[in-house]
């Protein structure tokens, strides 16, 4: 078939249509999935709920991606036997009701630039960890060669997620002692091998470092080798700008970070809690991961 140059223009339209109702990322999908499972860790085996991008188990919580100040939705799909309610942790956003066996869709509001929490709110889906991040217009401020890593922060009382699942939780008591500390929903030694964790850049390269603390306590993450800008934050506004090699986010905090990866080599980044870096006691486990600079 040959086209002149009005039918290609049309063509062209056409395409850039379809591509442009795609969204802004790979990543902005339009479904997730409840899904339950067993979380595998030294030394129990823990129940779990994850937000999956299809209805398999895989353990690890999905990201998801949307333009900034652009109103959305996303649809839950729930394979849960129990009902379960999900809401953007972020501007007192509703609850929603997704039933089990069910699918609701939630509308997600015009959001700023940045990294917002994500998940299941009732206690059972929330301790259980199915929680994850909105990058909202992430996309926009890097740049094509710029990759962005995430870092879904957890703390978990394995011992209390038994109780709430088998329906025998009477609370945390006067104290709160998590066993489990987690970036990704793995501890290290496995964090180091999480393509979506573990910074692997080129010397001179520019990166972005997106976090969320899903946590029930307040974390604090020390770079070796390195400072990194705060690009954005939902609790701390007004750090924008600064430059450290030791974050403290706090719970329900979501931030991102730029790293100019100006020297090379392997350095680490682990909590500054020692607790923290414990997999039920044991050193060295829990959230330590690694930044990576090729030469
Ligand atoms: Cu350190």
């Amino acid at each position: 078939m040959q086209l002149n140059f009005r039918q290609l223009s049309k063509y062209a339209a056409i395409i850039c249509m379809i591509w442009s109702m795609n969204g802004p990322s790979a990543t902005a999908q339009e479904d997730l999935w409840i899904v339950r499972g067993t979380w595998t860790t030294f030394p129990n085996e823990v129940p779990a709920l994850r937000l999956e991008n299809d209805s398999n188990w895989t353990g690890i919580n999905a990201v998801i991606a949307r333009a900034a100040d652009t109103a959305s939705s996303i649809t839950i799909h729930n394979t849960d036997s129990l009902d379960h309610l999900c809401a953007l942790t972020w501007g007192n956003q509703f609850n929603t009701l997704i039933e089990a066996g069910s699918a609701a869709t939630i509308e997600l509001p015009a959001l700023p630039t940045g990294v917002h929490r994500f998940g299941l709110t009732d206690t059972i889906g929330e301790r259980l960890g199915a929680f994850s991040m909105v990058q909202v217009g992430l996309t926009e401020i890097t740049t094509n060669s710029s990759p962005i890593f995430h870092w879904n922060l957890g703390d978990w009382n394995t011992e209390s997620i038994a109780q709430i699942d088998s329906g025998s939780y009477s609370g945390e008591g006067a104290q709160y002692i998590p066993d489990q500390f987690t970036i990704n929903e793995q501890t290290y030694p496995a964090t180091a091998d999480d393509a979506n964790g573990t910074v692997e850049v080129q010397l001179g390269d520019t990166c972005w470092i997106a976090i969320a603390n899903h946590g029930l306590m307040d974390h604090v993450l020390h770079f070796h080798g390195f400072h990194v800008l705060i690009e954005t934050s939902t609790h701390h506004p007004d750090r924008v700008g600064w430059s450290k090699d030791t974050v403290p986010i706090k719970r329900g905090e979501g931030i991102t970070v730029r790293l100019v990866a100006n020297l090379p080599g392997m350095y680490p980044v682990h909590n500054h809690n020692l607790i923290a870096v414990t997999n039920a006691g044991f050193y060295p486990g829990g959230m330590i991961t690694h930044i990576h600079v090729q030469p």
